[in-house]
C-alpha cells in the first residue's frame, strides 16, 4: 500500500522570504509516518521546499496537513486526487477548528491529534470502510509517541536543527491563540529517555551528515523545541535539561516570559546550551495585552527580566502584534524604542489575526470587523480586520516603519552590539532586512487577487453557480 503525505506550499511572503538554509521539516508528517504500519510505502511531499506533486502517479491514499494559511491550497490538492479516485484524509489545526468546512473537501478528517485514531483511518480504508470522521476521546498521554520518520525528509533540503516536542498544552485563556483548545488546559510531557532517544536517531540519520560552515566554529546539534513554553513543570524541565548539558548540545524554545524571572532555571538553561528563547512579548501596551486576555504579561516587568536572560548570555526572539483595539500610530515607535534600547536580538512581528475557532475571532466576527476570509491571508502579516484605534493605512505605513527602524541600517549593529563577529542573529537579522522593504508590493498583489476572486465569487452567486474550491475562503466584506 503506498501513502502520500502532504504539506502544501504557501503564499506567504514570510515563507519566500525565508532563506532554505532556515526551513523546518513538517514535524506532523514524520510523526504521521511513525504512526502507519510497516507494510505502507509512505512518501512526505513537501511543496515549499519545491517537491511537486505527481497527481497521476499510482497511491492508495493520501493524507495532507492543514493549518489556516494551507488551507485553500490543501483543498485544491485534495480536489485533483478525488477527481482521480484517490481517497484524502486531512487533519491539522484548521481541520479541527474547522471540521465542517474541511468534510467538505476530504473523504475523512482527523479532528484533534493523530495519536489516538490514526491506526484506525489506516485499519479502515484498508477494509475498504474509511469513515467521514475521527475524533479521539480526550488527550493522549504522550507515553507512547514513537520516534518520527526522519529517514523520509531529506537532510540537505532543511535547516540541520532536530524539532522536538517535549509537552504539549497550556493552561493559559490568551482570546487569539488555538492551543489550549487544540492541544488542552494542561501539560503533558514526554519522558526524558524517550527524548533522548529521538536526539540520538537524529543524529545518527541527519546530523552526521551536515558539513560545518566555512569559516564557522564547529557545528553542534541544535534542538529547536516546538513546545509553547519549555518550563511548564519545572522537574520535567529541570530533568530533561541536566540530560542535555551531557549531550553538549544547542537549543532554543519558546517560554512565557513570566516563566523566565527565575536565574536558576536561566543558568540552568544556559549551561545545558540554550541560546534563544522565542517569547510572546506581543505588546508593550497592557491595555492592549488585557484585550486579548493575555494576563501573564506585565509590561512593566518586560525590561529586567530581558535583562536577566541577556545577563545569561541567551538571545531573545521577540514576537509583538499590532493591531489591537488599544494601539495607536505612536505604538510602532514606541516599540521600535524599547526593542532597540532592550537589545532584542530578533524582533519578529505581527499583524493581529483572528483564528478560526478561537474566542477573539467569534468576538469580531459578532461585531463584523473581519473584512477577509481567504484563509491564505492568515499568516499573521496581512491584515484581516477592521480596528478601532487606528485606520488600516496607519497599520499597514507604521507595521512598514518598524521594520524599517530596527531592521535599518545602523539599527541592526546596535542592537547587536554585545554580539560577536560570527553570530546566528547577524545571518538571521540580515534576511530580514529587506522583509519589509518587498511586503508593500506582496500586499498590492494579494489585494488585487482577492478582489478578482471576490467578483468571480460574487457573480458566480447571483447566477446561482458553483463557486468551487475558492467558496468559503474569499468572501471580501
Ligand atoms: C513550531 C510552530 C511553528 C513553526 C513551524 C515549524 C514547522 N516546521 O512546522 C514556525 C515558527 C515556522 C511557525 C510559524 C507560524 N505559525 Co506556528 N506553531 C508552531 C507550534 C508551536 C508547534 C507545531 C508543531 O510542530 N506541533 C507538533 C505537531 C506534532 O502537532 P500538529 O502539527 O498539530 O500535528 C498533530 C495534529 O494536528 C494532527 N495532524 C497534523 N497534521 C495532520 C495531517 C493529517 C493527515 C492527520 C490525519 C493529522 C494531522 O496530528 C498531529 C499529531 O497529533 C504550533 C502550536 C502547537 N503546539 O502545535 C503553532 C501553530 C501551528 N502555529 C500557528 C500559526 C498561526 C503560525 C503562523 C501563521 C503565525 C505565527 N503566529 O507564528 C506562522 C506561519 C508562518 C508561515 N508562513 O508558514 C497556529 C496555527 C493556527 C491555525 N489555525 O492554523 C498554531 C496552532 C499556534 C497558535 N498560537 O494557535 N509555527
Ligand atoms: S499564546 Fe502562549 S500563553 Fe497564551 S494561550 Fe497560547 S500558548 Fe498559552
Amino acid at each position: 500500500m503506498r501513502l502520500n503525505l502532504i504539506w502544501p506550499e504557501s503564499e506567504s511572503l514570510v515563507w519566500h522570504l525565508q532563506p532554505r538554509n532556515l526551513t523546518t521539516y513538517p514535524v506532523s508528517l514524520t510523526l504521521l509516518a511513525a504512526l502507519t504500519p510497516d507494510n505502507w510505502d509512505i512518501k512526505i511531499i513537501d511543496e515549499r521546499i519545491g517537491e511537486k506533486i505527481d497527481f497521476d502517479e499510482q497511491v492508495d491514499l493520501v493524507g495532507i496537513a492543514v493549518r489556516t494559511l494551507l488551507a485553500p491550497r490543501a483543498y485544491q490538492i485534495a480536489a485533483e486526487y478525488r477527481k482521480r479516485g484517490v481517497k484524502v484524509v486531512m487533519g491539522g489545526p484548521h481541520v479541527s477548528v474547522l471540521p465542517s468546512e474541511a468534510s467538505m473537501k476530504a473523504d475523512a478528517i482527523v479532528i484533534g491529534e493523530a495519536e489516538p485514531v490514526w491506526s484506525e483511518v489506516i485499519k479502515d480504508f484498508e477494509a475498504g470502510q474509511l469513515k467521514r470522521y475521527y475524533k479521539s476521546d480526550g488527550l493522549p498521554a504522550l507515553g507512547n509517541h514513537p520516534i518520527p520518520r526522519y529517514d523520509l525528509v531529506k537532510g540537505k533540503d532543511y535547516s540541520a536543527m532536530i524539532q522536538i516536542e517535549s509537552s504539549r498544552g497550556c493552561p493559559h485563556t490568551c482570546s487569539y491563540c488555538s492551543v489550549p483548545d487544540l492541544y488542552g488546559k494542561s501539560y503533558r510531557e514526554r519522558s526524558v529517555s524517550q527524548l533522548l532517544e529521538e536526539i540520538a536517531m537524529f543524529k545518527e540519520m541527519w546530523f552526521n551528515e551536515v558539513p560545518d560552515m566555512p569559516g564557522a566554529p564547529k557545528r553542534k546539534l541544535h534542538i529547536s523545541f516546538v513546545d509553547d513554553n519549555i518550563w511548564p513543570k519545572r522537574k520535567h524541565t529541570r530533568e530533561m535539561l541536566e540530560a542535555l548539558t551531557k549531550l553538549d548540545v544547542e537549543w532554543s524554545a519558546q517560554a512565557s516570559i513570566v516563566s523566565l524571572r527565575d536565574p536558576e532555571f536561566l543558568a540552568l538553561a544556559k549551561e545545558s546550551g540554550c541560546q534563544l528563547f522565542g517569547i510572546g512579548l506581543e505588546s508593550i501596551n497592557q491595555e492592549s495585552l488585557l484585550e486579548v486576555n493575555k494576563k501573564i504579561n506585565q509590561v512593566d516587568q518586560f525590561s529586567e527580566t530581558i535583562q536577566m536572560i541577556h545577563d545569561h548570555n541567551i538571545g531573545i526572539q521577540g514576537y509583538f502584534m499590532f493591531g489591537f483595539d488599544h494601539d495607536k500610530p505612536d505604538g510602532f515607535d514606541k516599540t521600535a524604542d524599547f526593542i532597540i534600547e532592550n537589545h532584542i536580538e530578533m524582533p519578529v512581528f505581527f499583524i493581529l489575526t483572528p483564528y478560526p475557532g478561537t474566542s477573539f475571532y467569534n468576538h469580531l466576527n459578532s461585531q463584523g470587523r473581519i473584512f477577509n476570509r481567504n484563509w491564505a491571508r492568515y499568516d499573521a502579516h496581512n491584515l484581516v480586520i477592521n480596528m478601532k484605534g487606528m485606520s488600516n493605512e496607519d497599520l499597514k505605513e507604521g507595521f512598514l516603519h518598524i521594520h524599517e527602524k530596527v531592521y535599518g541600517p545602523g539599527y541592526i549593529d546596535k542592537r547587536l552590539a554585545h554580539l560577536p563577529e560570527f553570530n546566528f542573529f547577524r545571518f538571521a537579522n540580515k534576511h530580514l532586512e529587506e522583509f519589509g522593504q518587498k511586503l508593500r508590493g506582496h500586499w498590492d498583489e494579494v489585494e488585487e487577487k482577492d478582489r478578482q476572486m471576490a467578483a468571480i465569487v460574487t457573480e458566480k452567486k447571483k447566477f446561482n453557480l458553483p463557486v468551487g474550491n475558492s467558496a468559503p475562503q474569499v468572501t471580501l466584506n
